[in-house]
């Protein structure tokens, strides 16, 4: 599913994020950016050691919930790696949909540093972080809508979901927006 918004286009994918041929790929990293499972396991293992070598180099204090920081690639067909890191979901009052948007800002600022062409990021903190899909969606894409749509250049944004409960959540929240 692809929907355009002013010179930029959001895009769901169902996949694997590592095979994505982008300019960047989003991590859902943790606070110590030590690696983990999930997709985060994934990108390392697919990305190869150097990503954590420079990751521990360049950010040994780890970076904050709503945050990201920029690494090289690695072995991945990118450019580059945002970690991203998203919130612990607990229970709803701990500014965990804030603390979402924000590590979403924060790749789409970077994206626009580095020159992006194109971005792929997966449903941060849905998994181990346990953030419900329908709020995660509504909250992560409604921040990427509202930073492309008038931005001065073309973005294009994929979101790659990794299993099909989790795209239909998305398309259900994307095709939403069309008609807002
Ligand atoms: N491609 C795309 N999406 C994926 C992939 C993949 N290869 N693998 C899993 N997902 P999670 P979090 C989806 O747990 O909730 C790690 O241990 C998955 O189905 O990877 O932000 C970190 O080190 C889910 O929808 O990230 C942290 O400690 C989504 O990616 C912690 O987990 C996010 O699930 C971060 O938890």
């Amino acid at each position: 599913m692809k929907v355009q918004f002013g010179f930029s286009r959001i895009e769901l994918a169902h996949g694997d994020i590592t095979q994505q041929h982008v300019d960047a790929i989003v991590n859902a990293a943790n606070a110590d950016l030590a690696g983990g499972g999930g997709v985060d396991g994934a990108i390392h293992r697919a990305a190869g050691p150097s990503v954590m070598e420079e990751t521990r180099a360049r950010y040994p204090l780890g970076c904050p919930p709503g945050d990201a920081v920029v690494t090289s690639a690695g072995l991945l067909p990118a450019r580059y790696l945002f970690h991203a890191v998203g919130p612990i979901w607990r229970g709803g009052q701990q500014r965990e949909a804030e603390l979402l948007r924000s590590c979403v800002r924060r790749c789409l600022e970077l994206a626009a540093k580095h020159d992006c062409q194109s971005l792929a990021l997966p449903a941060i903190s849905t998994g181990a972080y346990r953030f419900p899909i329908d709020l995660a969606a509504e909250n992560l894409l409604d921040e990427i809508r509202k930073f492309v749509d008038g931005a001065p250049r073309s973005l294009i944004v994929r979101v790659v979901l990794f299993d099909a409960g989790s795209y239909g959540a998305f398309a259900r929240v994307l095709e939403s927006f069309v008609d807002r």
